[in-house]
């Protein structure tokens, strides 16, 4: 009875933890899932309990958060995905890609360039996220929806850790403004994806805050050495095996990475 007085959007901890299992077990074993929406009455904030559990049992498995993600900070993924609010997914140690990626077990990967931030103090509430900034970078992010025909409603996806799968970045570079970065990613030497910066919400840096203001509601502190994706400037593209990405950012260098 307490469990059910307590569970905040209607759905029981069993049935949370139960829907964390299958979208856990589809990533797994690299097999889609039917959207969750088709049986389950899922709203928002029981879709993130859901993520919370997907990310428990990685923590189980003795993964460690090191970030967050943000999703649909820029129009191009709004239109892509028919979806129109800004999500966010936490990132763990066991998805940062170094080199080259093993796209065997995945499912239907994408990938997007980024802009990262790397997080040198706590945040606790939005106003600290500029001065926490320790480094920005060129990034990506591999993205690899759980979900048959890479298809889901808002609540899908946010249960799904927002189709959270893996990410890379280069170098790291003092603070500065990443307002209106030109980004091209390539595969193989041909261009595939251009934007620039400002597409995240005219400026990465809201997205930096967004996350800060959706963690202090969900009560985690980001924690220094945490990396922070802003979200994806441009539309993802599928990511082949035997390719090679190459993702670049005006005044950030770039970042490559193989997959096989
Ligand atoms: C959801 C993740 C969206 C972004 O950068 O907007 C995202 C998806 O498109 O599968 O990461």
């Amino acid at each position: 009875l307490d469990d059910e007085v307590n569970a905040p959007a209607g759905l029981l901890d069993d049935e949370v933890n139960a829907l964390a299992g299958l979208l856990d077990e589809a990533a797994l074993a690299g097999r889609a899932v039917p959207r969750l929406t088709g049986t389950a009455d899922l709203g928002v904030p029981a879709a993130y309990q859901v993520q919370r559990a997907t990310i428990e049992r990685r923590l189980a498995r003795g993964e460690r958060v090191i970030g967050v993600k943000m999703g649909f900070t820029s129009r191009a993924k709004m239109v892509q995905m028919g979806v129109d609010d800004v999500i966010w997914g936490l990132l763990t140690d066991a998805m940062l890609v170094r080199n080259d990626l093993d796209t065997a077990g995945l499912i239907h990967p994408r990938i997007e360039p980024e802009i990262a931030f790397l997080l040198e103090r706590p945040v606790r509430t939005p106003a600290d996220a500029a001065a926490a900034v320790g480094g920005v970078a060129v990034g990506y992010e591999v993205l690899d929806s759980r979900y048959e025909g890479f298809s889901f409603t808002l609540a899908d996806v946010i249960a799904d850790n927002a189709s959270a799968c893996g990410f890379g970045h280069g170098p790291w570079h003092r603070p500065r403004d990443v307002a209106n970065l030109g980004l091209l990613m390539e595969i193989d030497g041909r261009p595939v994806a251009s934007g620039s910066s400002a597409a995240i919400l005219g400026d990465p840096l809201r997205s930096l805050t967004a996350a800060a203001r959706l963690a202090s509601a969900a009560g985690i502190e980001l924690q220094p050495g945490w990396v922070v994706l802003a979200g994806a400037a441009t539309a993802a593209v599928p990511l082949p095996a035997g390719a090679h990405v190459r993702v670049a950012a005006a005044g950030l260098g770039h970042v490559e990475v193989t997959t096989r």
